[in-house]
């Protein structure tokens, strides 16, 4: 039996994982070809490691000029107009680009938004990259809907409230998702771009191309916990009713510095609305 990881070993993992064979797919290929389950976990994690460097230095390298969502704070605001309501600019954070908002929606919308979702929330999805499907995700204890875009004149209103803050066309956001979260429930951390390497990325991205900005909004208080966490910029921001923290990401990858999650909430409930920025038209 080999165990060694050789020079063509090592290049054809390469290989497979240049082009887009899953972690897993991979395990499943060395397992077939008889490696112990330890030794082909920490084989292929060394050239996995191996592999995201690289694309982080090439293949996922931003392209040049790529424009992102992003707010004017140029000239470092208190508040900026975002045409039918003034926003206030909590905290900016350059790298990751994070910035947290305040009074981005009143508490009629937010009470608004909770009350439409309500009746049509199920245990959360996410997309499942492995197929471009959906599926249940563990990580993920709270429950979820979709709103399409400009469903209603509350939803076309916050949509062209948040298009003109971030600077970016509303044909190009998702429908906005709510979530709701019960004592205990969570977001364990992760990106919210579709990794490169699943099969089924290419599936999605034929529709609108990658996430580039997250917008995640408050609509709700719970008593404690429930922070929006990014554990690789030691940032915490707290769930305030009507504020929101924004987000963008350059290129799918972790060098983003865009990892995070929702916290687990410890006492009280609480909900948010979601809206995810694509680079092109999202039909
Ligand atoms: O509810 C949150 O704080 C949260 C955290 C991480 C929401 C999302 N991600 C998301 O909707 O992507
Ligand atoms: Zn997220």
């Amino acid at each position: 039996m080999h165990q060694i990881i050789t020079p063509e070993l090592r290049s054809w993992l390469q290989e497979q994982a240049a082009e887009g064979h899953s972690r897993q797919s991979l395990l499943d290929a060395l397992l077939k070809a008889g490696w112990q389950p330890e030794l082909a976990a920490v084989a292929l994690d060394s050239e996995w490691a191996a592999h995201q460097r690289q694309q982080a230095s090439t293949a996922a390298a931003p392209a040049q000029g790529q424009r992102l969502p992003d707010l004017d704070l140029a000239l470092s605001p208190r508040q900026i107009d975002a045409g039918d309501r003034w926003v206030d600019v909590v905290a900016t954070l350059a790298t990751p680009r994070v910035v947290v908002l305040g009074n981005l929606l009143s508490a009629d919308e937010c009470d608004a938004l909770v009350a439409a979702a309500r009746p049509r929330l199920t245990r959360s999805l996410t997309v499942q990259t492995q197929t471009g499907g959906e599926e249940l995700n563990p990580d993920r204890t709270s429950q979820g809907m979709f709103f399409s875009r400009g469903e209603s004149e509350l939803l076309a209103r916050i949509e062209a409230r948040i298009a003109r803050l971030v600077n970016w066309p509303v044909d190009h956001g998702e429908g906005m998702q709510v979530l709701r979260y019960g004592a205990g429930a969570q977001y364990k951390p992760h990106y919210d771009y579709f990794d490169p390497a699943e099969p089924g990325t290419p599936t999605i991205l034929r529709r609108g191309g990658q996430r580039v900005a997250t917008l995640v909004m408050y609509l709700s208080e719970p008593v404690r916990g429930g922070g929006t966490v990014f554990p690789d910029a030691g940032l915490e921001v707290a769930p305030v009713r009507g504020n929101a923290v924004f987000f963008s990401y350059d290129r799918p990858h972790p060098a983003t510095g865009t990892l995070h999650g929702g916290a687990p909430v410890i006492e009280g409930e609480k909900w948010v609305a979601t809206k995810w920025l694509r680079e092109r038209v999202f039909e």
